[in-house]
C-alpha cells in the first residue's frame, strides 16, 4: 500500500444515504439561483454608484432600485441556509485523495479541488461580509464594496467551472428520484430518520423563513413578522435612518440659523435660506430611500424641482449636477446626478417628509431625493449644487 492508499484508508467515511450527489445537485441548483440574483443584482448596483460614462441609467421606474437591491440581499439570505445544508451534503469529498491519479488526471483532479476551495472560500466570505454589512457593523480595517465586488467575480467564475466541471454528475443526479439509486432501487431510509427528498425540502424551507425573517426590511407587507429586519421604521419622521446628524459631525451646521443653500451654474452663483427654498412652488412625490444595505421605505416627500433650482443659474438640459453636503467629511458627503436625474422634475430638493419637516437626521435643512437611486446617492445636509458638466 502507498502512503496515499494507507492515508486514504484511515479518512473519515460517512454514510452515502444523505451525503449524497443527488442531495447536493437539488440544493446547488437553488443556491446557483441564489448566486445568480445576487451576483446580477450587485453588478447592477455597483454600475449606479460607479456609473460609466457610456451607461444612461434612468430614472424610473422610481422602484427599480429598490426591487433589485432587495432582491440582492434576500437572495444572499436565501443562500445561507442552503450553503451550510449543500457543505453538509459533499464535505467528507474534501477529504478525498488523489489515490490512483497519475499525470493529467492528477493535474485535473487538482484543479478541481482547487476551484472548489475557491469557490467555498468565497461564497462564505461573500455571505458573511454581506450579512454583517446589513446590521452595520464593520469589524475589519478593509473596505467592504470593492472587496464584496472583487471577491463576487471571483466566486462567479469558480461556479461557472464547478457547474461546467459536474454538468454529468448534476444531470445524473436531476435524472432520477431523490431517494433512488443510480441503479434504480430505492434508498433504504431506516423508520423516523430523514429521507433525502425531506432533508431538500427542510433545507428549501429553512431558506424560506430566512427570507421571512428579513424580507420586511425592504417588503411593506412582512414589516411585522420580519423579526431580523434591521430597520422598522421607528427612526424620526417614522423613517429608518442610516447616518445620523451626530454620527455625520453635522448638527451645528445643519442648525445654524445663517444656513444657505449655494447653486453654482454658468449663470453664477444664488445663495437660497431655507425660508427662499419654501417660498419657490413645492411638488411633493412618492420616491423610495433603498439603502444598499438592502431595506428601503417608501415616503411622500415635498420640496422645489431640482430642474427649478438648476434654471435660476442656466444650467442646460441633461447637465451632470453635484451634490455636496454640509457634512465635512464621509464617504457619502456628495453625489453626482447625470441627465436623466437633473432633467426629471421628480427629482427633489426635499424640505419636508410625509408633511412634516425633515428631521435633521433625514437631511434637515435640505436634501436631495431622486426616483430610482441607490440611497448612499441620496445626499443628506445639501450645502451646494454644482454644475459638472
Ligand atoms: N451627507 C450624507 N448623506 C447621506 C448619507 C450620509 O452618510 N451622509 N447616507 C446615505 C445613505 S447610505 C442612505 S441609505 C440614505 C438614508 O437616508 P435617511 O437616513 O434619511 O433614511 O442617506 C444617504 N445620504
Ligand atoms: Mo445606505
Amino acid at each position: 500500500m502507498s502512503v496515499l492508499e494507507r492515508l486514504d484508508a484511515a479518512r473519515p467515511r460517512f454514510s452515502s444515504r444523505l451525503r449524497s450527489p443527488e442531495v447536493a445537485a437539488r440544493v446547488g441548483v437553488w443556491l446557483g439561483i441564489c448566486f445568480a440574483v445576487a451576483f446580477l443584482t450587485g453588478v447592477w448596483s455597483h454600475l449606479y454608484q460607479d456609473q460609466p460614462s457610456w451607461l444612461t441609467i434612468p430614472s424610473s421606474p422610481v422602484w427599480l432600485y429598490r426591487a433589485t437591491q432587495g432582491l440582492h440581499v434576500i437572495a444572499g439570505t436565501a443562500a445561507v441556509p442552503l450553503l451550510l445544508v449543500k457543505l453538509y451534503a459533499v464535505y467528507p469529498k474534501l477529504f478525498e485523495l488523489p489515490v490512483l491519479r497519475r499525470g493529467a488526471r492528477l493535474a485535473t483532479w487538482a484543479l478541481e479541488k482547487a476551484s472548489i476551495a475557491v469557490l467555498v472560500a468565497s461564497a462564505v466570505f461573500l455571505l458573511v461580509t454581506g450579512l454583517v454589512n446589513v446590521t452595520q457593523w464593520y469589524p475589519w480595517a478593509f473596505s467592504f464594496r470593492p472587496t464584496h465586488f472583487a471577491l463576487a467575480w471571483i466566486a462567479i467564475g469558480a461556479l461557472v467551472l464547478h457547474i461546467a466541471v459536474k454538468l454529468p454528475v448534476i444531470r445524473d443526479a436531476l435524472g432520477r428520484p431523490a431517494d433512488t439509486e443510480p441503479d434504480g432501487t430505492p434508498v433504504d431510509t431506516p423508520d423516523g430518520s430523514l429521507s433525502r427528498r425531506s432533508l431538500v425540502r427542510t433545507a428549501l424551507a429553512a431558506s424560506g423563513v430566512t427570507v421571512l425573517a428579513v424580507a420586511g426590511d425592504t417588503v411593506p407587507g412582512l414589516r411585522r413578522i420580519s423579526v431580523f429586519a434591521t430597520h422598522s421604521g421607528d427612526g424620526p419622521n417614522g423613517l429608518p435612518i442610516n447616518r445620523s446628524a451626530r454620527e455625520a459631525d453635522v448638527t451645528t451646521l445643519a442648525l445654524d440659523p445663517t444656513y444657505a443653500l449655494d447653486v453654482v451654474g454658468p449663470g453664477g452663483t444664488v445663495r437660497l435660506t431655507r425660508a427662499d427654498l419654501e417660498a419657490m412652488p413645492q411638488s411633493t412625490e412618492r420616491l423610495p430611500i433603498a439603502c444598499v444595505e438592502g431595506w428601503s421605505f417608501a415616503a411622500d416627500w415635498t420640496g422645489v424641482p431640482l430642474r427649478d433650482l438648476l434654471d435660476l443659474v442656466d444650467v442646460p438640459a441633461g447637465a451632470t449636477v453635484r451634490c455636496v453636503s454640509l457634512e465635512p467629511d464621509g464617504p457619502f458627503d456628495s453625489s453626482e446626478l447625470r441627465g436623466s436625474w437633473t432633467d426629471d422634475r421628480r427629482t427633489l430638493v426635499a424640505l419636508r417628509v410625509d408633511g412634516e419637516p425633515l428631521a435633521v437626521d433625514h437631511g434637515f435643512p435640505c436634501r436631495l431625493i431622486a426616483p430610482n437611486r441607490p440611497g448612499v446617492l441620496q445626499t443628506k445636509w445639501l450645502s451646494s449644487v454644482e454644475v459638472v458638466a
